[in-house]
């Protein structure tokens, strides 16, 4: 059994499609970010950067229960329980590392600071969502030029690919036309269409358009070294 610490988020939605396609035994433990549970203790002696996902494998190969965090971390971990969605030759897994790694380093950071400048900040300003919708814009031309002539990111269908779709989902908030990326798009429709893909996403809907608290904003967007007892 596996203990998922989760919130609906595409950070979120990668792990959930994985113990989806994998078929694995899961618990869902939500985190309601938006009210401050990413700081209590209990979340933090699993999560040390107070943000989700994270998880707790109570039966590893080897040895004691295991708690994860950081979802490209969780995603490798899992694959290599399992045995699946990573190539075992060299060749193939660098391929899918890359692109994990990518993932995690420029489309999830670069996307999320989009969202944040164009939805989240109070202030808008023109300089700084120019600057993330056009580097999103970016890395939609490299991860559509991947995908010329192959059905998925690296190879078969892999982790890579469970890291992104969750950050192309919501391509529209992005200010980006999918259209202007005919591989990105028909890897996108051919992601969505996937059982283990709608039921990872259904898993979210107890959660979804729940009301926020008042401070929300200043739990998610407000902290420092010195709030979070880091100093
Ligand atoms: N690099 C981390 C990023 C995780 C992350 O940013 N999680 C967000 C939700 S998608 C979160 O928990 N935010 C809570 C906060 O900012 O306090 C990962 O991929 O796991």
């Amino acid at each position: 059994m596996i203990d998922l610490y989760y919130w609906t988020t595409p950070n979120g939605h990668k792990v959930t499609i994985f113990l989806e396609e994998a078929g694995l035994e899961y618990k869902i433990i939500p985190i309601d970010i938006r009210s401050g549970a990413q700081f209590s203790p209990e979340f933090l002696r699993i999560s040390p950067n107070n943000r989700i996902p994270a998880i707790v494998d109570h039966q590893p190969l080897t040895g004691e229960p295991i708690s994860v965090f950081e979802s490209g971390a969780i995603l490798l971990y899992l694959a290599e329980k399992t045995g699946k969605f990573i190539p075992s030759d060299l060749r193939g897994r660098v391929k899918v590392l890359e692109w994990l790694f990518w993932q995690m380093g420029g489309l999830g950071p670069m996307a999320g600071q989009n969202h944040h400048f164009g939805t989240y900040a109070p202030e808008k300003i023109p300089y700084a969502i120019d600057r993330y919708v056009k580097e999103t814009n970016r890395l939609y031309g490299v991860l559509d030029r991947q995908l010329q002539g192959q059905e998925f990111i690296a190879g078969d269908y892999s982790i890579a690919d469970m890291a992104c779709y969750p950050w192309i989902v919501p391509y529209e908030r992005q200010k980006q036309d999918i259209n202007q990326f005919p591989n990105l798009q028909r890897w996108f429709e051919r992601m969505k269409a996937r059982e283990a893909v709608q039921r990872a996403y259904e898993k979210a809907k107890p959660w979804q358009n729940t009301p926020a608290p008042a401070d929300s904003h200043k739990i998610l967007f407000g902290q420092t070294a010195q709030t979070i007892g880091g100093n």
